[in-house]
């Protein structure tokens, strides 16, 4: 196959201004660059990190892309960029987030993109809606996602919202 699809699997996030528009917005921007196999419900969360400002709204994306990862990591920063995205404080708040958090089984290191997301096995705000994707997924603990996400849901941080996409 000329375009053969590849698995990548998206955490997207927003604390500053209409969350759920600017989340819609990345929805939108996202259909062009693949199929949109699967998004999760929204879910309202407690900052991690950076404990000084307001909640976000998350949700998880699995999309099926013919895009290479940094090809895929550029179109998401001008996704983030369409949003009015800027980047003053790491952890900050942001109008709109895109991470990149895995694609296929791919392990990179590099300046611009680390696979899997480094920091993504510890976060409630991505696993749970993660989860909701494919439950069966197994972390490098062994645990499955859905085990691994309902671990971390029991710390209170993340309340559903419902389903928008
Ligand atoms: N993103 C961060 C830092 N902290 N906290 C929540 N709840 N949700 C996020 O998406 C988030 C965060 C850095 O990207
Ligand atoms: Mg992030
Ligand atoms: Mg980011």
């Amino acid at each position: 196959m000329a375009h053969p699809l590849h698995d990548a699997y998206i955490g997207a996030g927003s604390n500053v201004g209409r969350r759920i528009v600017h989340l819609g917005r990345a929805m939108e921007g996202l259909r062009p660059l693949g199929e949109l196999a699967a998004v999760s419900s929204v879910y309202e969360t407690a900052p991690v990190g950076y404990l000084d400002q307001g909640d976000f709204l998350n949700l998880a994306v699995h999309l099926r892309t013919p895009l290479a990862p940094h090809e895929l990591l550029r179109a998401l920063l001008a996704i983030e960029a369409q949003a009015g995205r800027t980047r003053e404080i790491r952890f900050g708040p942001r109008t709109l987030d895109l991470d990149l958090l895995l694609y296929d089984d791919l392990a990179l290191d590099t300046p611009e993109l680390t696979l899997p997301h480094p920091r993504m096995w510890q976060r409630a705000f991505v696993m749970v809606p993660l989860a909701e994707l494919r439950p069966d997924g197994l972390a490098p603990t062994g645990e499955t996602w859905a085990a691994l996400a309902a671990r971390l849901r029991e710390k209170g941080e993340v309340h559903e919202v419902g389903r928008f996409w």
